[in-house]
């Protein structure tokens, strides 16, 4: 068998029904492209955007100097830390793991710094529906305020290697 040229006039316009298809899944095209701006605009669990360089070992030295100034505890062998209220708290992501378990109080704000130590990784806060994206590199800043209190968990949405499914971590809130 082979191939033949299609045959000339090949198209035929869509009519009746196929039409109305085609004019429903354009305007719902058009929907979720306006909802994006939509979201960006009046979205709470939106980032701020706000990101700035940074050499992964510098992003953990800061973290380091954090978890010293502001240790309170210990939990599964990770440091507890409470940053002080409406200030400046950290998280490191890394393979496979969290660092470190942060303890905030609701109803404060605070300026959230996330970056990665080696790859990408995703944080996702459960059972809260936000996602973010973790380079290394990148010192993202999210302004956070907690509503409810609670134990939530961190858990990586990028696959990252073999131990990614066990990359959880800890928030708590008072
Ligand atoms: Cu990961």
């Amino acid at each position: 068998m082979s191939l033949e040229p299609p045959k000339k006039d090949w198209f035929q316009a869509p009519k009746g029904a196929e039409r109305v298809w085609i004019g429903i899944a354009l305007a719902w095209c058009f929907v979720m492209f306006l909802m994006m701006p939509y979201w960006h605009l009046f979205g709470k669990q939106n980032s701020t955007g706000e990101a700035y360089k940074v050499e992964p070992r510098a992003f953990q030295e800061r973290v380091e100097a954090f978890v010293e100034a502001n240790q309170v505890g210990e939990l599964d062998g990770q440091p507890v830390v409470e940053p002080p209220p409406g200030g400046e708290a950290y998280l490191l992501a890394r393979m496979w793991s969290w660092y470190p378990v942060l303890k905030l109080r609701q109803g404060e704000t605070y300026r959230l710094h996330v970056s990665s130590l080696d790859l990408q990784h995703g944080m996702s806060l459960l059972p809260m529906n936000m996602n973010f994206q973790v380079l290394p590199g990148y010192d993202h800043v999210l302004t956070i305020t907690p509503t409810s209190t609670g134990t939530f968990t961190i858990v990586c949405n990028e696959f990252c290697g073999v131990g990614h499914s066990m990359m959880v971590g800890k928030l708590i809130v008072e």
